[in-house]
């Protein structure tokens, strides 16, 4: 039985893991639950994640919930893989920035786009800027290619491009040419066409 295992609806925010765990190549499990039926507000998951949340992964008797370190912990657990920027090299730093930089600053700011507050937060309180400022910052970082970090492809891909495809699928983002191009990248690579076709399967069970 395979160590790894991954709490999932089919297609969510653990599609992202899913796609991570593609990437790794690590022979995994998928515990499947639905969200129409409630299971993961059940007690057998809150034992997992008492938010209730998925994507969780358990590695042996680990649980790590929360996509972005997911992804963050499967490419540093499977160095061999390439998936990150190991420590010791001076470019992990900014590898670590857009990993940290989808979930506290892009899905904030989509969010704050998509739910207006009915009063507008002092943005110096705020963890993060508006809308167009993430986007055009996020933009301008994808244009050069082909990937965040130049010539290889990391988690922190997995992360902010999983963020702007699922973004742009649901009108949340605009099309942006930069979002395109890079987004278009992804769907050649192997593991997110079979991630991609193993959601599509379990999403009809
Ligand atoms: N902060 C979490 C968010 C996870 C999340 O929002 N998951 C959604 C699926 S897209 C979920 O589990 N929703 C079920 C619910 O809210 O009951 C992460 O980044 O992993």
């Amino acid at each position: 039985m395979p160590d790894l295992t991954l709490y999932h609806i089919a297609p969510s925010r653990s599609s992202i893991a899913l796609w991570m765990l593609e990437e790794v190549g690590a022979p995994y499990e998928i515990k499947l639950l639905k969200m129409s039926e409630g299971e993961n507000l059940k007690p057998d998951y809150l034992a997992v994640n008492p938010l209730g949340k998925v994507p969780a992964l358990k590695h042996g008797d680990q649980v790590i919930t929360e996509v972005a370190a997911i992804c963050t912990y499967l490419a540093d657990e499977f160095p061999e893989r390439k998936l990150n920027i190991p420590v010791g090299t001076p470019r992990r730093g900014v590898y670590l920035k857009w990993l940290f930089f989808g979930p506290s600053v892009v899905e904030p700011a989509i969010t704050d786009r998509a739910f207006p507050r009915k009063e507008t937060p002092r943005a110096t309180a705020l963890g993060w800027r508006d809308f167009d400022t993430v986007l055009d910052v996020v933009a301008k970082a994808v244009a050069p290619g082909p990937y965040l970090m130049g010539e290889q492809f990391t988690a922190a891909d997995v992360v902010i491009g999983s963020g702007l495809r699922y973004g742009m699928m649901f009108k949340m983002i605009p099309e942006r040419k930069e979002f395109h191009d890079y987004v278009a990248r992804f769907a050649a690579r192997p593991a997110a066409q079979r991630a991609q076709a193993k959601d599509t399967e379990l999403s009809g069970k």
